[in-house]
């Protein structure tokens, strides 16, 4: 084995350590000694690296310039709609035209005559089942003196009637379907699949179905077949009571059921009748607002009670889409339930003014009012009042009226 080496024999180091000839690039120690080759090889794989890290970088800052771009656009033509609203495809509000007040020469005694809807909550039936019987039907009603509407509502016209139950009770719904497009009733009172209790029902059909009223209150029903807006709007809506067990709340001596709602009108309806207009809806902008579904009834035809008389309203507020805010002028709530939360009547309220009902909620309020006069009810959003929704509680034998 004398032979000489392939390669020149390594010198040694200043430290002693032997290297390679050349020692053209040193990696870590102990690593594999590079050759001239090597470097390059390696160069021009960094070189690579950054030429795609370069492009990379470009190419993010071409799309933060794209989106600033779009986002500039979309700016300007948000500011161009803005701007000038146009008809079509878009509501154009500004042209909507409101039929607010209208009123023939002869409103006083239209609203004179008017019968106007029973707000005494009637007695809820014995046993352990109530057996409620509802009818849809296209009907014509009056919701303000002379002003006619054409409804998609129940038999009795709008609201529906009042169904008061105990808490407990089986409640039984029949419903049928006299009007000529399907429909459905959706009770806020009931746990319950909604997809099987709540379905349509064709025109000339019946449906039933059951649930145990088990939670006390006040609650909305309503046709919830799409679009559930125009339904409700046009009439297809009431309220149903159900009382807590007995000694739960207060004794009353009077119990009045008031359902808040909105009108949006396609014409006066002082002639042929109006209809739904969906861009009023759509914009909340209601020709009227009501109790029980006629504007202002009951100024014409107060509620009543004596003084000293433990008075509770129950109140839902059907919308479609606006809140009241329950107030009775002249007095303050002694009890208030909000949302109409009976199953804890500790967390009721006490001595307050003002109480909102949200669309598709319900409230409980209980006065007492010792003084004789003439004691309004209104929701304190005052356009609702000047579109109608305001009645009056004549408290002890007084004379007049007062609108407020
Ligand atoms: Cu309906």
């Amino acid at each position: 084995m004398s032979s000489a080496p392939p390669v020149a024999p390594p010198r040694p180091s200043s430290n002693g350590d032997v290297r390679a000839q050349p020692p053209a690039f040193e990696g870590a120690k102990g690593a594999i000694p590079y050759k001239d080759s090597d470097a390059h090889a390696l160069w021009a794989v960094v070189s690579l690296m950054l030429g795609i890290l370069v492009a990379v970088l470009g190419f993010f800052a071409l799309m933060m310039w794209v989106d600033a771009h779009n986002a500039k656009n979309a700016a300007d033509r948000a500011a161009a709609k803005a701007s000038s609203a146009t008809p079509g495809a878009t509501s154009d509000l500004g042209a909507l035209k409101s039929y607010a007040g209208a009123a023939p020469s002869n409103a006083d005694a239209l609203a004179a005559a008017h019968k106007s809807f029973p707000a005494a909550l009637p007695a809820a039936p014995a046993g352990p089942v109530a057996n409620i019987n509802l009818v849809l039907k296209d009907v014509t009603v009056q919701i303000a003196p002379g002003v006619k509407y054409a409804a998609w509502a129940w038999a009795g016209g709008a609201p529906g009637p009042v169904i008061h139950v105990r808490q407990g009770q089986l409640v039984k719904i029949t419903l049928t379907n006299e009007g000529a497009i399907p429909h459905s009733v959706d009770f806020h009172a009931a746990r319950i699949a909604p997809d099987k209790a709540f379905g349509d029902v064709m025109p000339g059909k019946s449906v039933s179905y059951t649930f145990r009223a088990s939670d006390p209150g006040v609650f909305m029903y309503h046709c919830g077949t799409k679009p559930v807006l125009m339904h409700i709007a046009n009439g297809m809506y009431g309220a149903i009571v159900v009382d807590p067990k007995p000694g739960v709340l207060p004794p009353t001596d009077k119990n009045y059921v008031l359902v808040a709602s909105e009108w949006y009108l396609s014409a006066d309806g002082l002639g042929a009748p109006a209809q739904f207009n969906l861009d009023k809806a759509h914009a909340r902008m209601p020709d009227w607002m009501t109790f029980n579904g006629y504007a202002g009834q009951y100024v014409k035809h107060p509620l009543t009670a004596k003084p000293g008389e433990l008075v509770r309203f129950w109140v839902v507020d059907a919308g479609p889409s606006i809140d009241t805010d329950f107030h009775v002028v002249g007095t303050i709530f002694d009890n208030a339930y909000p949302f109409a939360d009976l199953s804890n009547p500790r967390s009721a309220l006490h001595n307050v003014q003002t109480v909102t009902v949200p669309a598709g909620g319900g409230g409980v309020f209980d006065v007492k009012i010792g003084k004789p006069g003439i004691y309004p009810f209104v929701s304190h959003a005052f356009a609702a009042v000047d579109e109608g929704q305001v009645g009056l509680l004549k408290v002890g034998n007084v004379e007049g009226t007062m609108s407020h």
